[in-house]
């Protein structure tokens, strides 16, 4: 396979206006018939007449017309990627026919079925496995489009933009045509067919467009969208009131498919998603889930502007729309619950992957320069990272600067495909007095890497200044031997003896200005004088998150308690905690190593108890302060990852925490249980998880109360979050009741596919030593299915979360991957990328890891006929 660079380039040698589509589903095979008006791009007519070459891929071709005239095999070439028109006029019509079997789609990209019903994905490269086309996303054109099916089977027709005509056949077959006013990329096509159930809503844009809102799910599902439903319609009205953006058609439909390799899809006017992210009741879903419905449709639904009506001008700049779009549903998610609770979530998301994926084989900038396939650049690098670069604009130019960069931007780009360069010009002249060195701000999207930032500081009592120093460094990645200093916003407050923050003044300056600011850091050292500092500060540095950096700082224990108890800014006081925390578990892994016993100091035990003293003030942040760092985050902090001795330290503190807090953790159990009837608020959603962190903890001290109380919860949990907190413990557990209770669980939902993913998913997250061998076993379960992607993650997925268990010293969990990879890689590629890349990190663990982990990629590497796509991962895994 081939890689493709961004630095080749080229606008393309022809465009398309206009697509009339007809779909003619038949159980055998599919016919797909379309019409294009094709003509040069004037921005190419320099270099001379070129032929039309269009993308296709796994269709049988049936004829070629050109201006209605019937093309010999001769007058044309086909490959298995393309289809070759070498001498076309100027402009004409090009009528294409060809053949495709949407049954035998298991890749899930392009046309598929689903539960019997057909549906399309097409980003990235969909639609070129359903007609022959410019599949490239600065090929924007307007659609018709004809669906025709059995009308029994496929009563529902539905494609982008509105319905404007239907009718019947006489023979049971029915057809529906729509059309979409709006000019877009193929990647935005969708078509859906099939027996639906509908709930219908609507919402009224602010400048008084009706539109209609419908969400479309397999019949019995109905009573699942409301939660769905409503996010859509306070997304509708956030995006009006925090963007000024409005939607700009009648209708917005929503389909919810089992099948489907992401989480959800854009295409205009018609989202089509993911059944985990549209389906809900406090029965089957867990608060986590509740969260991510709300933002999952609302990121879809702002893809509307950013992303469908201002586009990529190539996949090189995925982040442009996806970046941008992440913050914009985390702004979302922030306003509709807590802000630091959110922030804390995301920033824990980020480090858990994305810093993973920067330190490994597979790191690439926010913008890439090539791939081999574009589905493996779906990355939390482009998503998350690529927020975290959207959020730093706002930091350094304000909430008003940010906002009119913003609108610069629609109001140059609307409707075009365009470049994150273009987007971080449109930022910059709409700016123009900000002292932004906009080329080094640039070095985000273009280097890889988590910068690394060492600060120090130093406070002269007689002369009052404190002076903070910093340095950064950025290691080498793939392709990338040596970086250059980034523009890093450092937003920091110093915190005086008393815990309040002190005016900052820097050196040079008149007066103090505020007791928050972001400094910018662009040197590779850089050193900051504060003036008339009354007494020694601790520093509270990077509040909020300014940056995606690990930050260094030699903060003393004490000081790190001070900073938990007192720094106003939230996420700085999870922050001390965890940094805390990470020290505390790094230092007993290396007494375990030296063969010493672990102990867990007093201290840190005490520490806790501060948190579960104040608990009653924010419950959702006291739950999150009180969740150590997962074991796969620290290890990411060791030179050679040792996955058993983090496990067994993190479960000795979780023990110790547990037995000695334990009349305080029951205390504050039973407050949290008193919480009235269900609702899904944040104060409500608090309440459930700081309960369940609790419970975690009386669990790890191992008493027969604390076994019993989960029990108790487990049988009568009134909702999913307390059922399924409870099974994830006793899976955990060696209870007795454990088997029972597993299978019972499984008994009461076994018509629920979604609640069966978490079934899987609690037992291969499970640290019990046997959890390889269930994971095994549960591949043969009926509920499983390796066709379905929401299983795969689940099961598969999810061992592959399980540091300790997927590390195993004898590489059997390596070998079970490798298994899975390859069963996978022949049914559907991008799912079976996404489950390599669990072996990304193979060099960061011991010799015999190692050996192991190689041996599984290079069996990978060796097997014949290889996807692109696990192609891709394994050969940069193993450079
Ligand atoms: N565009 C792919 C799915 C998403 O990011 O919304
Ligand atoms: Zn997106």
């Amino acid at each position: 396979p081939k890689a493709i660079h961004l630095s080749d380039y080229a606008p393309p040698a022809w465009l398309i206006d206009t697509v009339e589509l007809h779909v003619d589903l038949r159980e055998d095979v599919t016919t797909v018939t379309s019409r294009l008006a094709v003509r040069r791009n004037p921005a190419r007519a320099a270099e001379g007449p070129a032929p039309l070459v269009l993308d296709g891929e796994a269709m049988e071709l049936v004829s070629v017309t050109v201006d209605n005239r019937l093309l010999q095999p001769a007058d044309y070439a086909v490959t298995a990627e393309s289809l070759t028109l070498p001498r076309l006029p100027e402009a004409a019509t090009v009528e294409i026919v060809t053949r495709i079997k949407p049954q035998e789609n298991t890749a899930l990209q392009g046309l598929y079925k689903s539960s019997g019903n057909y549906c399309t994905q097409c980003e990235a490269e969909g639609f070129r496995r359903i007609t022959y086309f410019l599949d490239r996303p600065d090929v924007m054109a307007r659609y018709t489009v004809t669906i025709e099916a059995e009308k029994a089977r496929y009563p529902v027709l539905l494609s982008n933009g509105n319905l404007v005509d239907q009718g019947d056949r006489l023979d049971g077959r029915h057809w529906a045509r729509w059309n979409d006013p709006w000019p877009k990329p193929s990647y935005l096509f969708a078509m859906v067919a099939g027996t639906l159930a509908q709930v219908e809503d609507r919402f009224v844009t602010r400048s008084g467009r009706e539109v209609t809102l419908r969400i479309f799910v397999e019949p019995g599902n109905e009573g699942k969208v409301a939660h769905a439903m409503e996010s859509l319609k306070k997304s509708m009205k956030w995006d009006e009131d925090a963007y000024g953006l409005e939607y700009d058609l009648d209708i917005f439909n929503i389909v919810a498919v089992s099948d489907f390799n992401m989480g959800a899809m854009e295409n205009k006017s018609l989202n089509v998603f993911n059944t985990k992210y549209v389906l809900a009741n406090p029965e089957t879903a867990t608060d986590t889930d509740f969260l991510g419905i709300e933002t999952v449709v609302a990121h879809e639904y702002f893809h509307n502007w950013t992303g469908n009506r201002v586009t990529c001008r190539d996949w090189f700049q995925l982040s442009l729309k996806e970046g941008l779009t992440v913050f914009r549903d985390q702004q979302f998610s922030a306003d509709m619950n807590s802000a630091p609770v959110k922030r804390i979530q995301d920033v824990t998301r980020l480090r858990q992957v994305q810093f993973a994926e920067d330190a490994g084989p597979t790191a690439h900038p926010v913008r890439p320069e090539s791939y081999i396939e574009i589905n493996n650049f779906y990355t939390p690098t482009v998503y998350e990272k690529g927020a975290e670069v959207l959020r730093m604009y706002r930091t350094l130019l304000g909430p008003q600067g940010y906002r009119k960069g913003i609108d610069l931007y629609f109001q140059r780009h609307d409707g075009q495909a365009v470049t994150t360069d273009d987007f971080l010009a449109a930022m910059r002249d709409a700016n123009p007095d900000a002292a932004v060195d906009w080329a080094q701000f640039q070095l985000w999207y273009r280097q890889a890497g988590t910068p690394v930032v060492e600060a120090d500081g130093a406070y002269d009592a007689a002369a009052r200044t404190y002076r903070l120093t910093l340095r950064q460094s950025l290691a080498p990645t793939p392709g990338q031997p040596e970086k250059a200093p980034l523009l890093i916003p450092v937003t920091l407050g110093l915190i005086g003896p008393d815990g309040a923050d002190l005016p900052l003044r820097l050196e040079g300056e008149a007066a103090a200005g505020g007791t928050t600011r972001v400094l910018h850091l662009t040197g590779a050292s850089q050193s900051f004088t504060f003036v008339d500092v009354p007494a020694a500060p601790v520093p509270s540095l990077f509040r909020g998150f300014s940056a995606p950096v690990r930050l260094r700082f030699p903060y003393s224990d004490a000081e790190l308690t001070f900073l938990m108890a007192k720094d106003g800014d939230a996420f700085n006081r999870w922050e001390a905690g965890q940094t805390l925390a990470t020290r505390l578990i790094l230092g007993m892994v290396a007494e375990r190593a030296a063969g010493r016993a672990m102990t867990v100091p007093p201290a840190f035990v005490q520490a806790v108890g501060a948190t579960l003293a104040r608990a009653h003030e924010d419950r959702s942040f006291a739950a999150l302060a009180l969740m150590l760092p997962s074991e796969g985050y620290l290890g990411q902090s060791m030179e050679v990852v040792d996955p058993d001795g983090l496990h067994e330290a993190r479960e000795a503190i979780r023990r110790t925490v547990g037995a000695s807090l334990r009349a305080e953790l029951r205390r504050l159990y039973g407050e949290c249980r008193e919480d009235g009837p269900f609702a899904i608020t944040p104060e409500a959603m608090g309440r459930r998880a700081l309960k369940n962190a609790c419970l975690g903890y009386l669990m790890a001290a191992g008493d027969a109360e604390a076994a019993a109380l989960c029990l108790e919860q487990y049988r009568s949990g009134s909702g999913m979050t307390d059922v399924l907190a409870a099974l994830s413990l006793i899976a955990d557990s060696d209870l007795p009741e454990r088997q029972a209770c597993l299978e019972a669980f499984a008994a009461k939902w076994q018509g629920e596919p979604l609640v069966m993913d978490k079934w899987f998913t609690v037992q291969a997250l499970s640290g019990r030593p046997d959890t390889l061998e269930r994971v095994r076993r549960l591949t043969g379960h009926p509920a499983f299915s390796i066709r379905n992607p929401n299983k795969v993650y689940a099961l598969v997925g999810g061992f592959t979360a399980n540091q300790a268990r997927f590390h195993a010293a004898d590489g059997s969990g390596y070998a079970f991957l490798a298994e899975r990879v390859l069963e996978l890689d022949g049914l559907n590629p991008q799912v079976a990328s996404r489950m390599v890349k669990a072996f990304a990190r193979w060099r960061k663990f011991d010799a015999g890891r190692q050996a192991h982990a190689r041996t599984q990629l290079e069996r990978i590497q060796a097997t014949p006929g290889l996807s692109r796509d696990v192609f891709e991962i394994v050969e940069r895994s193993l450079d």
